[in-house]
């Protein structure tokens, strides 16, 4: 724009620029995109691109948390599919949803989250909306605390944690900071570390608590241990921005799972909460979520709610519904429920028998390490505790895909696999 005002006019700019006969490197440089580096692959999703590309028919892929059947493949939950079914019968229209998602939807997530007989929910306290999934929603609860919340712009998250957080809340304008959480030495929670830390922080300021199963590591604090830090963030009058993405895959039990959250509620804590039913659901491309302010009464529920829809809507309007259709219809109909909470406890009990045949198959390997984290971790993940050059061998000379840090999605193991898998750690590790 300059170089045009300098000229008079774009035309002139453009005769001068030719009859300088200009050298190749000029012309690339003022396309409008020259400046534009190239981006590095995700951490997370590009292992699932370089998986795709690998021809080996061994190949394994535990980078993505994605449940697996144990046929290896996407696994679709009955209960989604009778109410899918019902859905096509009901002849369901295709009209805009409301900008903060069906109430239906809303309602059943809040009461799945701070339980069925929530007196919090029934006040109607819960300023809920539907996000586009775990990440939209949690995006929507980072702008509004960017927007809105006056104490603090600085959130402090346990390290490590899920590889999105830093660039969901830097990209809303908060700075990301750290409390310690996992200890490598023992591939276990670092109480002490976290409980001191955290009394450090702050006042006012905002810390991110992964509900259950956290991710990357497996490792979660005792009903115990979440006592205590409930009772520090209230002392050091820190914000709790809980990120529940696992709800059931932890224990099995959607209830044992939602304890830290219900644990802070009974405390005095009024925290806000982004949810997904992507893997509990296995809803994963549905995107269907959703995000909760806890709020003091009802009249600053309706102030906040509207602040919400004003953030949403020039965003992307409303959100979308078939996720949202299917997961208000499964746990609103008792019969779908009920089948439901078998499915998800089916899910976690796969996981974890994985975990044991991956801890036999590397005794039976003649492993000397101590592999005891690997049944001791739930959830979803294991952090495995290998270092990046045996990640890289893994992937390069038996063709498991993984993240860097070590990471392995045990959702992705099966009857099939799990050996293999065995002998590949035991070999990169020997
Ligand atoms: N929060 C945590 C702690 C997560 O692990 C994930 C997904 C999300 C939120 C967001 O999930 P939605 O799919 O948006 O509902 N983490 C998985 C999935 C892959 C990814 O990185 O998005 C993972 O493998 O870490």
């Amino acid at each position: 724009m300059a170089a045009v005002r300098k000229f008079g006019s774009r035309a002139l700019l453009n005769r001068t620029l030719q009859s300088y006969a200009l050298p190749a490197a000029y012309s690339r440089c003022s396309s409008v995109w020259a400046n534009v580096a190239m981006g590095p692959p995700d951490a997370i999703l590009g292992v699932t691109e370089a998986f795709k590309k690998d021809s080996n028919p061994k190949k394994i892929n535990l980078g993505v948390g994605a449940y697996r059947g144990d046929d290896g493949k996407p696994f679709i939950l009955e209960c989604v599919k009778k109410a899918e079914r019902q859905m096509l019968e009901e002849n369901l229209d295709h009209e805009y949803a409301p900008i903060t998602g069906f109430p239906a939807f809303g309602q059943a997530s809040a009461r799945l989250a701070f339980g069925e007989d929530s007196q919090l929910v029934k006040d109607g306290l819960n300023a809920t909306t539907q996000g586009v999934s775990g990440t939209g929603s949690l995006r929507i609860g980072a702008a509004f605390l960017a927007r809105h919340y006056q104490a603090s712009k600085e959130i402090y998250f346990p390290a490590p944690t899920w590889g999105n957080h830093g660039p969901i809340f830097k990209d809303s304008g908060l700075t990301t900071k750290s409390y310690r959480y996992y200890d490598p030495a023992t591939c276990g929670f670092d109480f002490k570390g976290a409980m001191e830390d955290i009394s450090k922080i702050p006042e006012g300021s905002i810390i991110l608590l992964h509900a259950c199963a956290h991710n990357p590591t497996g490792v979660d604090p005792k009903p115990e241990q979440w006592k205590e830090m409930s009772k520090v963030i209230k002392d050091r009058r820190l914000y709790p921005y809980f990120d529940m993405a696992y709800q059931g895959f932890a224990s099995g039990d959607i209830n044992q799972d939602a304890f830290a959250l219900r644990q802070f509620i009974k405390d005095g804590h009024k925290p806000c909460l982004a949810q997904s039913f992507a893997k509990n659901m296995g809803l994963y491309g549905e995107r269907a979520g959703a995000f909760t302010i806890v709020c003091a009464d009802k009249d600053e529920q309706a102030r906040v709610l509207s602040q919400i829809k004003i953030l949403i809507r020039p965003l992307y309007s409303n959100p979308p519904i078939h996720g949202a259709h299917i997961v208000s219809k499964v746990l609103n109909t008792p019969d779908l429920r009920s089948l439901w909470l078998t499915e998800v406890k089916a899910m976690a009990d796969r996981i974890i028998t994985m975990r044991d045949r991956l801890q036999d198959g590397l005794k039976r390997e003649g492993s000397s390490r101590n592999w005891q984290h690997i049944t001791e971790q739930i959830g979803m993940f294991c952090f495995t505790g290998l270092k990046p050059d045996q990640v890289e061998r893994l992937t390069k000379e038996f063709s498991v895909y993984l993240t860097k840090d070590g990471r392995i999605s045990v959702a992705g193991l099966s009857s099939s696999n799990v050996d293999y898998l065995a002998k590949a750690m035991h070999e990169v590790t020997k």
